[in-house]
């Protein structure tokens, strides 16, 4: 039920309170990269902040010893961009489909999501909650190979195991590599073999609120995913002297930057600018919440129904709607009731009132009826010649005379 005020408040200045906080606080957000080796990982963060997050990786010896496991690295940053600041991190996971046998290689980056999961559980049974860290993995770029032909049994397997647990984004690495029909078959072989296996990637959810530009804006993003991707950090001169990201080739400069080019652009926007407490909301409300329920009952700790009586949002507000229905149509029958009374008396007070005219008219009728009978009796009299006295006949004005 919405009411109007009839005055200032001050509570439209909530905004502006959390914005202010926001500020104060900075912001969080950590960002899992997933993907074989030499995808471009590592060149994609660095795009997206513009920022040499990853030193340039000098390639091992060929007598190298390479390391048996995945390995998980994670890098903080703060960012800051007019006055706001972001501290980002980001996992990587070199070594992910590396091997000879790759059938676990999703095994540690499952562990290492849910041990974050773990760990922020831990904060939470604490004593003292005041200092938590937010560690949980908000989203996982999967990088795919760009084959042009379908999901690997390396992709399906890890985003089978991963999906419910961590905000799935996958996107086509190297996209450069193919050619824009290409890009737009393997989409939708990716979209359609993700369906066929049942796996669920990351959805924004869409606010009936939102203004229309917003929502377009949103459908607009989520219709490039999966996100064809080119990562550089290499500057080229174009025609015009303009100066943009990209990778050369003989045949021209590919653009990180131009929407034309590649869907690096949308991919930014969604993570950065559009989407990011979207994922980082779902991650706590959906991912982590769903891990700690089974944690929590696989430990045998059970929620007392008749002392958590957990309100469902959906039927609450479907309560109020009808009550607040019931509550009209109860005003509109009193209304009625009380119109219908008002016309009663309105109709009984004009038929009274009428009944008095008619009446009245009736009264003056019969008084009028009663003067013309006389005056035509005094006339009759007058013609029959029986003289008046002068003085009458002066009265009246007659004139013998005449
Ligand atoms: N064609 C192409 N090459 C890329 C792209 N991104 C990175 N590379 C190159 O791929 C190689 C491996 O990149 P790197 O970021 O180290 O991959 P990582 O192992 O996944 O971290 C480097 O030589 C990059 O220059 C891309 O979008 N297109
Ligand atoms: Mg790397």
């Amino acid at each position: 039920m919405r009411k109007k005020l009839m005055g200032y408040v001050g509570f439209a200045n909530f905004p502006n309170q959390v914005h202010r906080k926001s500020v104060k606080t900075g912001f969080q957000f950590t960002c899992m990269v997933v993907g074989e080796s030499g995808l471009g990982k590592s060149t994609l963060v660095n795009t997206l902040f513009n920022t040499q997050i990853y030193p340039n990786k000098q390639p091992a010896e060929p007598t190298h010893d390479c390391p048996q496991t995945v390995e998980i690295q994670s890098i903080t940053t703060d960012i800051e961009e007019n006055g706001v600041r972001l501290r980002m991190t980001v996992v990587d996971t070199p070594g992910f489909g590396d091997f000879v046998n790759n059938e676990e290689s999703w095994k540690p980056i499952l562990d290492n999501i849910e041990s974050r999961f773990d760990a922020y559980l831990e904060q939470e049974n604490r004593v003292n909650r005041r200092k938590m860290v937010d560690n949980r993995i908000h989203a996982c770029l999967y990088f795919i190979t760009p084959t042009g032909h379908a999901l690997k049994p390396l992709d399906v397997e890890f985003m089978r195991r991963l999906h419910t647990r961590v905000n799935l984004i996958p996107v086509i690495a190297k996209a450069d590599t193919l050619t824009e029909e290409e890009v737009v078959a393997f989409k939708q072989r990716i979209l359609a073999d993700i369906k066929h296996h049942n796996i669920q990637i990351y959805q924004a959810p869409a606010y009936e609120y939102d203004d229309e530009e917003t929502i377009a804006e949103n459908r607009e993003v989520m219709s490039k995913i999966p996100f064809a991707i080119v990562g550089s950090d290499k500057e080229f001169e174009v025609e015009g002297g303009r100066r943009v990201r990209g990778r050369r080739y003989p045949w021209g400069v590919i653009q990180v930057d131009n929407e034309e080019h590649c869907d690096f652009v949308k991919l930014r926007q969604m993570l950065i600018r559009t989407h990011m407490e979207e994922l980082k909301e779902f991650t706590n409300d959906v991912l982590y919440e769903n891990y700690r329920t089974e944690k929590l009952s696989a430990m045998g700790i059970q929620q007392d129904p008749s002392v958590f009586k957990e309100v469902n949002p959906v039927q609450k507000m479907e309560e109020e709607r009808l009550a607040h229905e019931q509550k009209l149509a109860k005003m509109e029958t009193e209304m009625r009731s009380v119109f219908h009374a008002k016309v009663q008396e309105k109709e009984h007070k004009l038929k009274q009132s009428e009944e008095e005219l008619y009446a009245r008219h009736k009264e003056m009728k019969e008084a009028l009826d009663k003067q013309r009978i006389e005056l035509e009796e005094k006339r009759r009299r007058l013609e029959a010649g029986r003289p008046m006295t002068p003085e009458k006949s002066k009265k009246k004005g007659f004139s013998f005379n005449k």
